[in-house]
């Protein structure tokens, strides 16, 4: 573990020279704006002339599109355009797919479903009118005749061969697309092996659910061929590149702005059919169009996340000791393939933390008649890490070894990295078993695991269990991207620019969405260049001014960006010196830069930044030799993707009578690498738990079989964690720096969504061991558990409750 550094205690007033460098808990620049209401999200935008868009959305599952009549619905006054596929046909092209299915064939579809939609909520006709409302009434005068198709909304029984196949014409089975990554001979260690568990985990659909939804509004010019969308979105330079694709435009006659972006979550990852239709209409009326998604349209015309049932197997020898962990899934894509594709790190990192030569994991992505999947934080780590937790705690029952001590014995340790799991993946640095003993350590596990689980005063009994997980954060290339057919670099960029206040300005297309990259950045360029923190201003997410990008997603900003705001901190901080160097008449090396200033180290003489900056702008008193404008612009590509680990240790009661459950404590022990800002980081952990603990405990979407429905798409039915149920949280952190990164930075936006549901499945299966609970499937409610119970009781003699009361 590195020494915590004294800068982060002692340095957070913004006014000092030293203060907001990398380590310290500056306040947030983001703050003051959202605090005070005065953010700017996309629905605030309002230029003259606005009018606003509905979508009509197919109400079944399946269906062919028949007739459609909008005569009456053109009628209504107030509405001014109409379209349907008929009409964007000809105009427009298929939505692009930013990251696609490896080895699946391309399912092209328009932004209005042409012919047949695959899913309730896939927009049909949209209409924009002078208001929203009568917008929405024209809806109800639109006339569509839909022919409904046999449907399929259960993953499994979309491989049936009775089941409806959904893209006949380029697929004979609903498997899109079937991935395999192996190593070494799983199969043959698996019949060597002492020791087999295994089992079929169901993981719940859920979807992210950000605070702001969806919103988008267009505006075109023609006599200037600019389209300018203001979108809320992680990705502006994707989206534009997607536009221009299907709108079949110029990159140049589009212009993208995410201004204050209330969450992504991996759900504004791309671009919508929504967003197109929105540039379509606006192009036509020569007015701006806006569009802002409500909750029940975000239930059922966004993404949802997750679902996915694991056939996962672990062999061992007789110590305990692995020797082949084999994992067959099946993802469900829902009814089409989302901008971003379903998850792809429960294959990457199959085999978590442990160390395993022989192993094989099998993806089949499915298609099914449902709202489409697409990326959600973690993107299936959280997903296979509930598989392989509760093997190993099945493991440690079978084998006899402490669950604990199982752990520590499998991992992969600090000496063996970087180390390469079987599917390819180098795990870079870190202290596996470092974290998971400080988590037994936190929960007292010797002093528990040594005494019978009896029940407490009030009759509950309580249990302790684990989850150990690595968290791949960033990409490994641009060539491990390329080979999986990625539309986006491993790379970020910024441009950062002196302006005549004697100020920097640093142009990111990275959006601000809650994550604090304008804290960050601006960290990181004071650490590099020595300029004050309050000095630096980072503007995000617009094309027009930002050098063009990656994005935010996959836990990848800080590891790139970092780079790229050192190496463009670095050019710009030399120039500055030389100019210094030339106004003081000393050399370059005798300058350096303090806050405001530029100064000789021992301070006997100084020059502000101001005189110096305007000296470059004006191109007047500047060395002969010097180029006017002081300007630098980095693309950084990181050496690898860094992986982020620890142990998460969950303290759960249980009612052995009904399987009414609390979570008693909750300990997160994590590393993230070097820390830029503590409290940001800290904010990332917690707001990731609870978004895990809601798909642990409670979030779970569902269709009815019969009529293909989602059943509880509203926030009366759909139940996420409300500020009552939080549950508490402790973090402990490690800081170890990753070698492949930029100041040893690791991702940390994604890894709290990771343990929840394996720890607190295992806290309560440990503390119902003596009839041998098992939990398989999320999320986990009292009822499931209380299921589990009587499921037990049919393989036992015993039984829970009664016996130990
Ligand atoms: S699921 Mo994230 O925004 O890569």
């Amino acid at each position: 573990m590195t020494a915590v550094d004294d800068r982060r205690t002692t340095a957070d007033r913004a006014d000092t020279p030293h203060a907001g460098v990398i380590g310290s808990s500056v306040r947030r620049k983001e703050d003051p704006r959202l605090l005070r209401g005065d953010g700017q999200f996309t629905d605030d935008v309002e230029p003259a002339r606005t009018v606003y868009m509905a979508v009509a959305r197919c109400p079944y599952p399946h269906a062919r599109i028949g007739r459609i009549d909008t005569a009456a619905a053109a009628k209504l006054p107030g509405v001014l355009h109409i379209l349907t596929a008929e009409d964007i046909r000809e105009n427009t092209g298929p939505l692009t797919v930013l990251r696609p299915v490896p080895g699946a064939p391309a399912l092209p579809y328009l932004a209005l479903a042409d012919g047949v939609a695959t899913h309730e909520g896939q927009p049909v006709v949209s209409v924009v009118a002078t208001s929203r409302h009568v917008a929405e009434d024209a809806l109800e005068l639109v006339e569509i005749d839909y022919e409904p198709l046999p449907h399929v909304v259960d993953t499994v029984r979309a491989l049936e061969p009775s089941a409806p196949v959904l893209q006949p014409g380029s697929l004979d089975t609903n498997v899109l697309a079937t991935q395999v990554d192996r190593r070494g001979d799983p199969e043959k260690r698996m019949t060597e092996a002492t020791h087999v568990v295994s089992g079929r985990f169901r993981i719940n659909r859920v979807t992210p659910l950000p605070m702001e939804p969806r919103a988008v509004l267009a505006q075109w010019r023609p006599g200037a061929r600019m389209l300018t969308v203001h979108c809320s979105t992680q990705v502006p330079h994707l989206i534009r590149k997607q536009l221009a694709e299907t709108l079949r435009l110029d990159e140049s006659e589009i212009r993208t702005v995410a201004s204050d972006v209330g969450g992504g979550f991996g759900q504004k990852l791309g671009v919508f059919p929504e967003d197109v239709l929105a540039c379509v209409h606006a192009m036509a009326l020569r007015r701006p169009v806006k569009w802002t998604e409500d909750r029940g349209e975000h239930f059922r015309g966004s993404t949802h996340a997750r679902e996915s049932v694991h056939d996962y197997t672990i062999g061992a020898d007789a110590s305990g000791r692995i020797v082949a962990m084999v994992n067959r899934y099946l993802t469900d894509l829902g009814g089409w393939n989302s901008p971003f594709g379903s998850a792809q790190l429960s294959s990457v990192v199959f085999n978590g933390p442990y160390d395993v030569h022989d192993g094989l994991v099998e993806r089949r992505v499915v298609l099914t008649n449902k709202t489409p999947v697409g990326a959600y934080r973690g993107y299936g780590q959280p997903e296979v890490n509930f598989a392989y937790e509760r093997l190993m705690d099945k493991l440690a029952r079978v084998s006899g070894v402490d669950p604990v001590e199982l752990r520590a014995r499998n991992m992969v340790t600090a000496a063996q990295m970087p180390w390469e799991n079987p599917t390819g993946a180098v795990y870079d640095s870190g202290d596996y078993e470092l974290c998971l003993r400080m988590a037994a350590d936190a929960v007292a596990w010797s002093d528990h695991a040594a005494h019978p689980r009896t029940p407490r005063a009030d009759g509950r009994i309580v249990g302790i269990g684990f989850s150990s997980f690595v968290e791949r954060t960033g990409y490994a290339s641009a060539r491990f991207l390329a080979k999986r057919g990625s539309q986006f670099g491993a790379h970020e960029s910024v441009t950062m620019r002196a302006n005549r206040s004697g100020g920097v300005d640093v142009y990111t297309g990275v959006s601000t969405m809650g994550q604090s990259s304008e804290t960050a950045f601006a960290q990181v360029v004071a650490e590099v260049t020595g300029i004050a923190y309050d000095r630096i201003r980072v503007h995000s997410g617009d094309t027009a001014s930002s050098p063009l990008n990656t994005g935010a997603f996959a836990s990848r900003t800080m590891i790139a960006a970092a780079g790229a705001l050192r190496e463009a901190g670095e050019a710009f901080a030399a120039k500055t010196r030389r100019l210094a160097a030339f106004v003081l008449d000393c050399g370059i090396e005798d300058v350096c830069i303090r806050g405001r200033v530029a100064c000789l180290a021992d301070g006997s003489a100084e020059v502000p930044l101001a005189d110096l900056f305007r000296r470059a702008i004006t191109g007047q008193g500047i060395p002969h030799d010097e180029e006017p404008g002081l300007e630098s612009t980095s693309h950084f590509e990181p050496l690898d993707a860094a992986y982020s680990f620890g142990t998460a240790a969950a303290v759960v009661a249980v009612d052995p009578q009904t399987g009414e459950f609390d979570v008693e404590r909750f300990v997160m022990v994590h590393d993230s690498g070097t820390v830029v800002n503590p409290t940001v980081v800290e904010g990332q952990v917690r707001g990731a738990l609870m978004q895990g603990f809601g798909a642990a405990l409670s979030e779970e979407l569902r269709y009815d079989q019969e009529t293909g429905q989602l059943v509880n798409g509203s926030m009366m039915d759909y139940f996420v964690p409300t500020a009552s149920d939080a549950t508490p949280i402790e973090l402990l952190h490690t800081e170890i720096p990753s070698p492949v990164t930029p100041f040893g930075i690791r991702g940390v936006g994604e890894v709290g969504t990771i343990p929840p549901g394996a720890a607190i499945a295992n806290a309560i299966c440990d503390a119902l061991a003596e009839w041998d609970v098992d939990l398989t499937a999320l999320p986990i409610t009292p009822e499931a558990v209380w299921r589990a119970m009587q499921n037990a009781r049919v393989n036992t003699s015993s039984t829970p409750g009664k016996d130990s009361r």
